[in-house]
Formats: structure tokens, C-alpha cells, sequence
């Protein structure tokens, strides 16, 4: 028996109609006419502090995508990549989602890399009823908006920050504590919920400062530091401003530990901070990659190694794609309007990917997600894992 799509072809070639290609909406755009294309799209700093992170992210899920094309094709579909830069710009990352809302053609978004870019162009997906899925937006309200569309594979900073007070204040044994933020909505919320627990587990909070995003010069808030002598600098943002304030605080005379999120899980923070970034701890929603058959086909494709977010990209892509192909499956072959789409995205309940098992919850949070805790003991990436922390 014909399914729906078999049968449109049919209909299609007997009136004649050579090719699909430039027809709109689903036309086949790829070369190959007797295919409808599916785009998917991804969102992520190419350019700026947080471009190693964008990259690793972006290149994951193109490496997945590619995985898939054989596939789709089987099923009558060409898969098409689509990669955008939000230069870590929440600005960028709207007009972006516009433009993508504005293409029939796209059924899925992995991305972005910075809450504070998720949170707003998330509500344009929704308006559009395309399904994102994001490697490593870690704030709360990525989710907690309760958009049926937005989802993401890593963990809640409310997960995040509590766990790394709980080592900081019971394996590091620290007491007074200085806590640096990036006023993002990343680096505010990770910070807050660090030193709510910190401050349960009894911990004298004895400075709090927030810098800018961009900002290269930390004397005035490492000056402050200096004179109240903590235990700990935690440190709520990125690589980019945390690789210098180490390294300034290094410099500094400051011998305090030094403690951050996932955002510094990068080959960038080493780059920056030399190696004042021994004896640094962070925590991280992303496993290590390395030594993997992932990791040798990535660094085969792109001639670099594999980042934080890479795999994390790559599992991303890899679910999008099996929600989108089980709605194409459960809707005899063809692929429905795009919140039905969305719909399966979410269902996707027993993923098991090469880093971690996806299954969404009613919010679009990742049941499986971990944390990760590691230490640079050595001016190297990837950094040594301390240990790993499950719901
Ligand atoms: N979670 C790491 C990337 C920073 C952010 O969530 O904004």
C-alpha cells in the first residue's frame, strides 16, 4: 500500500510537474527533486568571547546531521544544516529566530549556547512552533517559562550551583567565600544558586561584585579581593572574562582557590589564564569526550579537538532528528505541521546517545542530566574529573 507521500509523488509526476525545486514550502531545494528538505537549524557564538563554545557546539551537530542524511533519504527526505551566529547577542539571536520562523523549510533549532540569547529568541520558536533543543543553556527560565517548545540536554544551574557549593564547602573545606558574576542571566543565576546553598551549608559570603561582559581589566574588583582575603573566588560567567580574572588575580598576589561553572569548561580558559589556571575547579553539565570514537571523528572533520559542548551538540542533533523522524513514522510517512513536530520532539522519553541518555520531562528539562566536577591541576584541557553527581 501507498503511503501519504508515495502517493503525492505519483499524483505529481502524472500532471507532469518535472521537478519540485523553488516550488515553497518544502520544494526540495537540495538538487535532489524527488526529495522534500528538512532544515535544521543552529544558533551559536561563531564570533566573540564565547565563539570556542559556539563552534563546539554548532560542529557537533553538523557532524550528527551528516550522520542522518542516508536515512532521511530512505524516508524521502534531504536533511539541509543551517548554521547561524548569535554572536552571544541576544539581539543577533532574535533577529536570527525571525528569520528562521520565516522558513518553512526549517523543523528544528540546536541551540543556543547562552541563556541570556535562549531565553528571548526561545519565545520566537514558540511563536513558530519550531522545536529547539539546546546542548547547554543551563538557566532556569530556559524552561521554566513553560514553552512547549524549548528543551535542552544539560543540566539547571539550580542543579548546578548547589553542587558546587556542596564540594566547595565540603571536599575544598572553604568558609569565606567572594562571589563574581557577569550580570548575564547565566552568570547571575549560577552565582545565586551557588551561594544559596553555600550559605545553608554555613558559609560566610564576604564580598559579591558583578563585572561586564567584554571587560578586560579586573583590578578594581580583584582589589577588593585582595583585601578581605576569602577562602574561595567562585566565578558565575565565561571563559573569556574568567580567564583573566584568574590569571589578573595570579598576578595579584591572590592565592584564594578559584571556582566556576560550565562556562569555563573550555580549551580557551587555559589559552587565556597560562597557568595561573592550575588549581582551579569548576563544575560542568558536560561529560569528557576524549578518547571516544566521536572524538577522532570530529577532530578527522574539523581538524580541532573536540570541546565541552561538542558531544553535546551532536546528541542534540541526533535527538531533534529522532523526534522529527517519529513524527514523520507516526504521520504515515509525511512529515506534520511543525507542532506536531514539536510535540515528538519532546516525547522523546529513552534516547541513549554517545554522552548522555535524553529523556524530556513536562518542561522540556533532560531527566538524565549530570553534573560533573573537575580541577585543572595542570595548565591543560580537558581538566581531571573529581567526580560526578546524579539526581
Ligand atoms: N551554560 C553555559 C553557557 C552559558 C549559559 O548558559 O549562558
Amino acid at each position: 500500500m501507498l503511503n501519504k507521500k508515495a502517493l503525492s509523488l505519483l499524483v505529481t509526476a502524472s500532471l507532469g510537474i518535472a521537478a519540485l525545486t523553488g516550488c515553497g514550502n518544502n520544494s526540495g531545494a537540495s538538487g535532489d527533486s524527488s526529495n522534500k528538505v528538512i532544515k535544521i537549524a543552529s544558533q551559536s557564538p561563531l564570533s566573540g568571547g564565547s565563539a570556542t563554545l559556539g563552534d563546539a557546539l554548532k560542529n557537533g551537530s553538523e557532524l550528527a546531521l551528516n550522520e542522518e542524511k542516508d536515512k532521511f533519504k530512505e524516508l524521502g527526505y534531504t536533511l539541509q544544516f543551517e548554521p547561524l551566529d548569535d554572536q552571544g547577542d541576544p539581539k543577533k539571536g532574535v533577529a536570527n529566530a525571525e528569520q528562521i520562523g520565516s522558513d518553512s523549510d526549517v523543523y528544528g533549532i540546536i541551540g543556543h549556547l547562552n541563556s541570556g540569547v535562549t531565553i528571548p529568541s526561545s519565545e520566537v520558536y514558540e511563536k513558530y512552533n519550531i522545536p529547539m533543543i539546546s546542548p547547554a543553556a543551563t538557566a532556569t527560565d530556559v524552561t521554566d517559562r513553560g514553552l512547549k517548545t524549548a528543551n535542552r540536554i544539560v543540566a539547571r544551574d539550580d542543579f548546578q550551583g548547589p553542587a558546587g557549593a556542596q564540594f566547595a564547602m565540603e571536599t575544598l573545606k572553604v568558609n569565606k567565600i567572594f562571589i563574581i558574576q557577569d550580570k548575564t542571566a547565566y552568570g547571575q543565576g549560577l552565582a545565586e544558586n551557588f551561594k544559596g546553598k553555600a550559605e545553608e551549608l554555613g558559609a560566610e559570603i564576604i564580598g559579591e561584585e558583578g563585572i561586564t561582559v567584554g571587560e578586560k581589566d579586573f583590578n578594581g574588583v580583584l582589589s577588593q579581593v585582595a583585601s578581605v582575603k576569602p577562602d574561595l573566588v567562585y566565578f558565575g560567567g565565561l571563559y573569556a572574562e574568567g580567564g583573566l580574572l584568574i590569571k589578573q588575580a595570579r598576578e595579584k598576589g591572590i592565592t584564594a582557590k578559584f571556582m566556576g561553572g560550565d562556562g569555563l569548561d573550555s580549551s580557551s580558559l587555559v589559552d587565556i589564564a597560562g597557568d595561573a589556571v592550575k588549581d582551579t575547579y569548576i563544575t560542568s553539565v558536560a561529560g569528557v569526550s576524549t578518547d571516544t570514537k566521536f572524538a577522532k571523528n570530529y577532530k578527522e572533520k574539523f581538524n580541532k579537538d573536540a570541546e565541552s559542548y561538542s558531544i553535546y551538540g551532536y546528541d542534540s542533533m541526533k535527538v531533534m532528528l529522532l523526534g522529527i523522524e517519529n513524527a514523520i513514522k507516526e504521520n504515515d510517512g509525511e512529515i506534520p505541521a511543525k507542532d506536531v513536530v514539536a510535540k515528538a520532539v519532546r516525547s522523546v522519553s529513552d534516547y541513549k546517545g554517545e554522552m548522555t541518555e535524553v529523556g524530556f520531562d513536562e518542561k522540556g528539562d533532560n531527566k538524565f542530566a549530570k553534573i560533573f566536577i573537575y580541577k585543572f591541576a595542570e595548565a591543560a584541557y580537558p581538566p581531571k574529573l573529581e567526580g560526578e553527581i546524579s539526581k
